[in-house]
Parts: C-alpha cells; structure tokens; sequence
C-alpha cells in the first residue's frame, strides 16, 4: 500500500473513532437525560396518587410551587397593622382566614394571581324543573364570577336541550354533560359528590387548578374572585353564622356517618358552595361519597342529605380558607351590618313546585 493511502487510511480509523466515541456520549446523555425525566414524572405521580390523582407534566410544578408574586411599581394602598374589620371575625381558631369585605385588596390579589395561568373548574348541576336557574346563574356568573380569570364550567343536567345560550366572557367556557335524572331530589344532591369525585379524577388533573362546586338555584350581586381560592375552602352558611354550635343543624344520630355529638363543631358549612385544590376536593368528595353509601348501606339517610357528611368531613378536614356568607346569602334573609355586600345567594323558590318529590 503506497504511503499515502496508509496515511488516509489511518486518518479514516481515528475520525471512525472520534465519531463513534462522540455518538456513544451523546446517546448515554440523552438516556441519562431521559432518566431523570422520567424519575421526576414518577416521583410527581407518586405524590399525586397519594391524593387520587393522576399528575401531568408541568402540573407539580403548578400545585405545589405557588408563589404570592407582586410587581416591583406596582401601587396599592398600604397595608395596616392596626386598622381593619373590628366587628367580624376573619381568622379561625386554626389560623385560617375568614374572607370578609375589607379583608383584602382586590386589585393586589388580582395583579397576584394574574401571573398564574390558572383555571377554575366550576360544577353546577340542573336537573329536573332546576334547568329554570341556569339563565340567571350563568349570566350573573359571568358579570361576577372570575372575571379575567379561566373559567370552565361543567354544567350536568337531565335535558341538555334545555341549557340556555348565554355568552362566555374571554376565557370562559361552559361544557354540558347529560345525567340521568333521578326521582327524588335529595339523590341528586346527594349524588353530586359520585359526579365530582370522577370529574376530578378522570378529566381535570390536566385541566384545572382549583375547582368550586356550586348550587344552581343561586344568583351572583357581587364579585367572586381569587380572594377565595385555597386548598380546601368551605363557606359558612348564611343561617346558622350567629348560632351556638349546639343549635347547628348537625346529624346527631350515632347510627349516621355524619353524625358529629354534642359540644363539637366549629361553624356550620353550606353545601350549596365549597371548593379548593383539586386533590383536597377530590379527596372531600371521595369520602363524603363513600360515607353516604356506608349510610344508604345502614337504611340511613343523614339530616340534610349530603351537608351534613360536608360538614363532618370539615370538623376533622378543617378547611384552609372560609368564605363568610357574603359568599353565600339568601334572598330572603334580612340584612344584617356586617355582611356589606352579598356576593352570591340562594334564591327563593317554592320546593313543592320545583322538586320531583316531597
Ligand atoms: C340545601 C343546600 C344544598 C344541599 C341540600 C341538601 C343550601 C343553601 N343549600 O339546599 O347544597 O346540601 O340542602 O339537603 O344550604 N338539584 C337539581 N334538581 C332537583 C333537585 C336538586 O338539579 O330536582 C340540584 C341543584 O343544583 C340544587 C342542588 O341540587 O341547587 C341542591 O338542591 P336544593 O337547592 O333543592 O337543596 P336545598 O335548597 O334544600
């Protein structure tokens, strides 16, 4: 072989080496790379099936590594130490705020919450002659409810046909969902916390970041906003905010999985509005959902249906946020001074007439 082809052949051997060194590092990065990928997914996954849930890439990251982020110039009123809300209370015994007007700077909490992309999944249920409620929920909800926020509403009824238009401000958006209807009014109550507990297991862990679930035969006057998002949030009921505990209207049969005994409680919660972190609610709806059929299984059904197994689980789950009941009122009720706005609120309605049953 004449020299100069042993030259270009021994260069070829070298850069064949070069090359294929280059290749076999480049390919154990991308597999170390891909490791460590799938370790981090498989650690996330693992610490959201504690709760149920299944996790999606970035949703870790959205749950847990939530920061109260404020703009540098951005002005707000100044905080103060000594003057707020004297005649209310706005801090539970377990340091959980209470949220009352006055209680909070909408436009700061606004601008803070602006930076998360975030969505509110909202459940509301029509079912029956309740399908009348839903042109007024929806249309004051979209004048009040998150406004500039994600919204997505699942609304589940018995007769899709009968869902109104009504139109989705920017970012919200409502999606229908057929139910079979049911005869008695308190199983549709009732089961709600089945419908919910799958909604969020099987469809929202991709899609939202909070989730409220709310009554239809109700009307928002007032803003409802990122004031009362929180990990596990409940709202005091607007009868029963100035009762002693032992006047609540509890389930005090022992027989009853929602039975609470006298001398315990800390408020009475409305069913009508609670909410939260989708793994705190999904676990809520889990457990109440499992108690009512330890009920049904017992030919016991509690007090009133379903609240009063919320209200159990939020004696021993004690929320981290309570909404006062400027977040739920009733149209009948009479004012009082220290509810300074009603937000929402039930409205009146004849039972007899509206309910498949008595
Ligand atoms: C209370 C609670 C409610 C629930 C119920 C259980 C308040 C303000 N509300 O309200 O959350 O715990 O007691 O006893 O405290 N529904 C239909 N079609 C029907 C019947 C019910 O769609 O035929 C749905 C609808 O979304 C309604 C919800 O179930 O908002 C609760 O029923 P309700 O409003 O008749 O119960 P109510 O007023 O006794």
């Amino acid at each position: 072989m004449p020299h100069h082809h042993n030259l270009v052949f021994m260069t070829l051997v070298v850069f064949g080496m070069v090359l294929s060194g280059l290749i076999y590092i480049s390919t154990n990065q991308n597999s170390c790379k891909q490791q460590m990928i799938e370790q981090v997914f498989r650690k996330s996954e693992e610490k959201l099936e504690d709760f149920g849930l299944r996790s999606s890439p970035g949703s870790e990251e959205k749950l847990e590594d939530f920061g109260l982020r404020s703009s540098p110039g951005f002005l707000y009123n100044q905080p103060s130490t000594l003057v707020g809300r004297t005649d209310v209370v706005s801090m539970t015994p377990w340091l959980a705020p209470i949220i009352w007007e006055g209680t909070f700077d909408p436009t700061l909490i606004d601008s803070i919450y602006k930076q998360h992309n975030l969505t509110i999944a909202t459940t509301v249920f029509a079912l029956g002659k309740y399908t009348r409620f839903l042109k007024d929920f929806l249309e004051s909800a979209e004048e009040h409810y998150f406004v500039g926020f994600r919204v997505h509403y699942y609304l589940f009824t018995d007769q899709p046909e009968a869902v109104p238009e009504v139109k989705m401000g920017e970012n919200h958006h409502l999606t229908v969902r057929r139910v079979p209807s049911l005869d008695r009014w308190q199983d549709i109550s009732m089961g709600r916390m089945e419908i919910l507990e799958k909604l969020i297991k099987n469809e929202l862990a991709n899609e939202a970041d909070y989730i409220f679930c709310l009554d239809v035969d109700a009307k928002f006057y007032g803003r409802w906003g990122v004031e009362s998002l929180g990990r596990l949030v409940g709202v005091i009921h607007p009868w029963f905010f100035d009762y002693p505990r032992d006047q609540f209207s509890y389930e005090r049969r022992p027989e009853s999985q929602a039975f609470i005994p006298a001398g315990e409680g800390d408020y009475y919660y409305t069913a009508a509005a609670f909410g939260g972190s989708l793994a705190d609610v999904h676990h809520l709806t889990k457990t109440c959902w499992e108690q009512l059929n330890i009920d049904i299984a017992n030919s016991i059904e509690a007090i009133w249906h379903e609240e009063s197994h919320l209200n159990k689980y939020f004696l021993y789950t004690k929320p981290s946020k309570l909404l006062s009941p400027e977040y739920l009122w009733r149209d009948i009720n009479a004012a009082v001074g220290q509810v300074k706005i009603i937000r929402f609120s039930h409205v009146a309605k004849n039972n007899a007439e509206v309910r498949p049953n008595v």
